[in-house]
């Protein structure tokens, strides 16, 4: 099996130096890119090249090394506007990450929005991330979560959504791509169907700006959310996408530094304009930098190659390992992205996690911090691999064999 002939993964490998190195004596064999994507030398030496030559805070400098500082962050913001093909950079926020991002959201557009009477839907295969946000705020407001049930194949149950949204729910949030099934949903029919609610839609991206192209025009969503990290930048830097009449109605929520106009004691204090508003203190300006270089980086390869390469992988992955005694894999929606989850009969998932590591093969093993889907489905986690980029046909059948041969010794 191979991906297709102009996608030169071989040449992608080299291009970040983390491969090359080798764990407990084996060559590494990376499939833990859903937790965090390897970073390619681009990113790398954008993020270096800001901190050795360009660093200085953004803002608020009449000097050239702030002003370069700036223009470098203002740069970066406008890169992810332009991939996520959002209207104005007004619309995009830079965040710690996804979680952040939902925070924000449950924090200013959900204290303002969210009360007593009031109901929320979310689904059964949330990260935490957007499930205890919403709990917290729930709490203290007195507004119900109802939960969309799975089907068994990973997908989300069309109709309950339906009945949930015959409820009137002010908000729907749901994760675009499943990071503990691979599931990808339908957000463009659930967003419109919620609209037609009168709800409110928040989309956790977290596992989908890494694989798929995005567009939040197209889908129509009212917030999207993605991590950094995960999309071969770095940590501690993420953005939230928001409508701009919906982020201009929200109060501000942390406050201080550049989110501020005008501050004083006698006439209290005005807030920024958009996007700053929601940018309070100096924020990760090398991270914000090195993200926009790591969408440069993605465009170069291309969303649609991506996309299709991790669809190989994917379907690889599938077909090899279901030649192992016992498996059982946990997800088979028709349409999946860059994940597979699996448990074998007879086997803890964290002993396969173990021993896979003593071969240098890195998978996640546990709840994926998806603890009520876990608990749905009677099982205390499961093994997952989880590709990227850079991951090779010849690595997913490593894996299998690993698999097979660990199996065999654990039982
Ligand atoms: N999932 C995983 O191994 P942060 O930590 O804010 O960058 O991302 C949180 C998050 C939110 N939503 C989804 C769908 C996610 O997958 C994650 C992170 C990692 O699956 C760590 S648990």
């Amino acid at each position: 099996m191979t991906t297709s002939s102009t996608y030169d993964v071989h040449a992608i490998r080299a291009q970040f130096p983390i491969l090359s190195r080798e764990v407990h004596g084996k060559p590494l064999a990376y499939f833990d890119s859903a937790a965090s994507a390897q970073k390619p030398q681009a990113v790398i030496d954008a993020q270096a090249r800001y901190l050795s030559h360009t660093h200085s805070n953004i803002h608020r400098g009449v000097h050239a090394l702030a002003q370069e500082a700036t223009e470098a962050y203002e740069g970066a913001r406008e890169k992810v506007r332009a991939h996520l093909g959002a209207t104005s950079t007004r619309e995009i926020l830079f965040v710690g990450g996804t979680t952040d991002g939902i925070n924000l959201v449950a924090q200013t557009w959900g204290r303002t929005n969210l009360g007593t009477g009031d109901c929320i839907v979310l689904t059964r295969m949330e990260h935490h991330s957007n499930i205890v946000p919403w709990q917290m705020l729930a709490q203290e407001r007195g507004f119900d979560i109802h939960v969309v049930e799975l089907n068994p194949d990973g997908t989300l149950d069309d109709d309950q959504f339906v009945q949930h949204l015959n409820r009137g729910p002010k908000l729907v949030a749901f994760t675009h791509v499943s990071n503990a099934l691979g599931t990808v949903n339908d957000v463009k029919r659930w967003t419109a169907a919620a609209h037609d609610a009168g709800a409110t839609v928040l989309v956790d991206g977290a596992q989908s700006v890494p694989h798929l192209a995005v567009n939040v025009q197209e889908l129509d969503v009212d917030f999207y959310t993605f991590s950094g990290h995960k999309t071969y930048g770095p940590t501690g830097i993420g953005i939230l996408y928001g409508k701009e009449a919906l982020l201009d109605a929200m109060p501000p929520w942390r406050g201080g530094g550049e989110m501020i106009g005008t501050v004083s004691f006698e006439n209290g204090t005005t807030y920024n304009e958009l996007p700053y508003k929601f940018e309070a203190g100096t924020p990760h300006i090398s991270g914000g930098i090195a993200l926009g270089a790591a969408l440069d980086w993605m465009n170069g390869v291309g969303m649609a190659s991506l996309t299709a390469h991790e669809h190989v992988l994917t379907q690889h992955a599938h077909a090899r390992l279901a030649e192992v005694d016992g498996m059982r894999f946990i997800g088979t929606a028709p349409c999946k992205a860059g994940v597979v989850s699996f448990l074998i009969d007879g086997v803890h998932p964290y002993d396969l996690g173990t021993l896979l590591d003593q071969l240098g093969i890195a998978v996640r093993t546990g709840h994926h911090c998806t603890e009520p889907l876990m608990d749905k489905l009677g099982i205390p986690g499961t093994v997952r691999a989880s590709f990227g980029a850079y991951n090779t046909v010849e690595e997913v059948d490593r894996l299998a064999e690993a698999v097979a041969r660990a199996a065999a010794m654990l039982r």
